[in-house]
């Protein structure tokens, strides 16, 4: 066992991991009683080239500032670190990376620690975090895409004047046990590789961009707060009920106040108490994209308490937006407010050119038009949950999403162990916790294409499916499968039937003749076995644009729309009984690990990464536009 793989595997042990979440994940915002100091820009970085990667630990460079540890380079937060600079040995390094930053934290926050908290919140960094202020150790987080917090007031107290020190540590390294999993393999051939020569193996087709990739903020609260909201929505003919649930931290004398408005500022209801109910009279429900004329309709959820401290009354105030929206899944059927939802929608990843992995506003924005362009009225977060400001537009927008947590790559039977079990269950009360709210998030995906043929994928799935639900009682949960349907061992737990399948693509490349029949037989199967809807949830063709021949061939523009037309055919007879959605493999291209089948990355996409239409986007969109005609409600929008 070399360094490196020891280093990761004491820590964890080291600093026990914590099993079963406690506390709320509230999205930091700015309310009358908390404020929010945003930490991105430049901080400094320090990749740790040691044989063992444990220069930092031994040296304790978190004790001082980093520049003093030896030569730093500067660092964009957020962002992933790989493409950043012309270094090819950062985008392929393996193992901890060290960033730090000094904070000035506002004097008013220092002054007044008895009657309030400040938290430090790390959007997500990619993959296992350790966070020292201050040069002592506040906190720890595995996994690299959901946020993670610590209170750190007691840290501060004494540091009125002073600047802050914020130090980060991030490792990338994946093992078997990780989501997604990995493993690092040694070459131990002197003839062939120098010596300590490792590399990083995934079975997922995405570059591992690693670092801190989103947001990192300090914001304050009141010392007794409002530290969760849970909020369930029902609908009675036009009337829509709003049941929550608000929990308290920091006293347990305390009042909890709520008022729900409207769009136009209006109250629409109210009510007092940590539990309750409140009523909408004519409630404009949450609609999907392109199903009504104001999709994304969202009331706004003032939950304010007030609480008797040591130092007088103390009022915390949160405010969380609404939308009121009913799920549920037929045999047939996926219906949202009673109505059937037909999914035509993209998968996507977070990849942003140089920027990797890292939050990037206009990028979202670019997206979120391109999607209304297109006609897409949904997406499945592939492979892992996105950043909670494209969440936010989801809501806004009424675009509906298959929340997909990062177990993928789920192939090696190590990976259906128990101790991976027990980390799966931990990201998805993680995930559920962060999404629960969102009216746009309408399923749970806890994997995609593992290898669930194997025989302990039945009782691997079956418990996380079920605790997905027990985390969640109001939406269908799935996971999404390559795995032949009369050999798939966790189907009969999903809601719906997910499958990926690239007919004359990975299966008779270049047959494109093969595919009807193919694709006829693949939704009769699964159908035939199981009754349940089901959402072709992958398919497409690599497609280098201005790549052109006819008759077409394999990368060509051509091939890529008429592998679409194929799949369209039959998805438009299969729609009108079993198949309930159609989401294209891949909205845009995006980066991979370098293969002889990858072409600087994964060109499937309708865009390229640079977010450029190839033909295949002008067919999806003549398509989409006219799927959401046919559901018969595009008529009000005069479109
Ligand atoms: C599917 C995977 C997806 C890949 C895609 C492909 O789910 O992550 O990128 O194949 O190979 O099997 O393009």
């Amino acid at each position: 066992m070399s360094g490196l793989w020891r280093c990761w595997t004491l820590l964890l042990l080291v600093t026990g991991l914590s099993h079963g979440l406690s506390g709320g994940m509230l999205h930091p915002r700015e309310t009358p009683t908390r404020e929010l100091k945003e930490l991105g820009g430049i901080w400094s970085f320090r990749a740790d080239n040691s044989p063992e990667r444990d220069e930092g630990f031994r040296l304790q460079w978190y004790a001082k500032w980093l520049r003093q540890t030896g030569p730093v380079l500067d660092m964009p937060v957020p962002a992933s670190y790989n493409d950043i600079t012309q270094d090819i040995g950062l985008r392929n390094f393996i193992g901890w990376v060290w960033y730090d930053k000094e904070v000035w934290v506002p004097s008013r926050w220092l002054e007044n620690l008895a009657s309030n908290r400040i938290v430090l919140r790390v959007g997500s960094a990619h993959y296992f975090s350790i966070v020292w202020v201050n040069g002592a150790q506040v906190t720890q987080h595995e996994g690299g895409h959901l946020p993670f917090e610590v209170d750190i007031s007691n840290i501060l107290k004494d540091s009125l004047g002073c600047p802050c020190r914020i130090t980060i540590a991030v490792n990338n390294t994946l093992t078997l046990n990780t989501l997604p999993p990995g493993s690092i393999q040694f070459m131990n051939d002197p003839t062939r590789y120098p010596k300590g020569y490792f590399v990083q193996n995934t079975e997922f087709d995405f570059f591992n961009y690693a670092g801190i990739h989103r947001p990192v903020v300090l914001y304050t609260t009141p010392s007794v707060y409002i530290d969760d909201i849970t909020i369930i929505t029902d609908i009675w003919e036009s009337t829509g009920f709003v049941r929550y649930e608000v929990s308290v931290v920091g006293s347990d004398y305390y009042s909890v106040a709520v008022t729900l408005r409207c769009k136009l500022d209006q109250v629409v209801a109210t009510a007092q108490g940590a539990i309750g109910q409140l009523k909408v009279a004519n409630a404009n429900l949450w609609w999907p994209y392109l199903m009504d004329e104001n999709p994304g309709y969202l009331y706004s959820l003032e939950v304010k308490i007030n609480a008797n401290t040591d130092s007088g009354v103390c009022e915390d105030v949160y405010t969380i937006p609404v939308g009121i929206r009913t799920v549920r899944v037929s045999a047939q059927q996926f219906l949202i407010n009673e109505k059937p939802f037909y999914f035509h929608g993209v998968n996507k990843h977070e990849d942003y050119d140089i920027r990797g992995k890292g939050l990037d506003w206009s990028t979202i924005v670019k997206d979120f038009n391109l999607l209304k362009w297109l006609g897409a009225n949904s997406f499945r977060t592939s492979h892992y949950p996105y950043a909670e400001e494209i969440m936010d537009l989801c809501d806004k927008y009424g675009i509906v999403v298959i929340d997909e947590c990062p177990g993928v790559g789920i192939r090696q039977p190590e990976s259906f162990g128990n101790k991976s079990l027990q980390h799966h269950l931990v990201v998805m009360e993680e995930l559920v916790r962060r999404d629960k709210n969102r009216p746009s998030v309408v399923m749970w995906s806890v994997a995609n294409e593992p290898a669930s043929q194997l025989p302990p994928a039945g009782y691997y799935f079956k418990t996380i499916i079920t605790h997905t639900k027990e985390l969640d009682s109001t939406r269908p949960v799935t996971y999404v499968s390559n795995a032949n349907f009369n050999s798939d061992q966790g189907a009969p737990y999903v809601d719906v039937i997910c499958v990926n399948s690239y007919f004359s693509w990975y299966h008779d490349p270049g047959h494109l003749e093969v595919i009807q029949l193919q694709l006829n037989n693949q939704f009769d199967n699964w159908y035939d076995k199981y009754q349940k809807p089901i959402i072709q949830t992958e398919y497409g063709a690599d497609t280098i644009p201005g790549f052109h021949n006819d008759p077409p061939l394999m990368f060509t523009e051509e091939y890529q729309a008429l592998v679409l037309k194929h799949y369209h055919a039959v998805l438009d007879e299969k729609r009108k009984n079993c198949v309930i959605g159609e989401l294209i493999w891949n909205f845009a291209d995006f980066m991979t690990v370098q293969s002889v089948t990858r072409v600087v990355g994964n060109k499937k996409g309708i865009f390229t990464r640079q977010r450029q239409p190839k033909s295949a986007a002008f067919i999806l969109r003549d398509r989409y536009w006219k799927l959401a005609n046919s559901t018969g409600y595009l008529h009000k929008l005069n479109v």
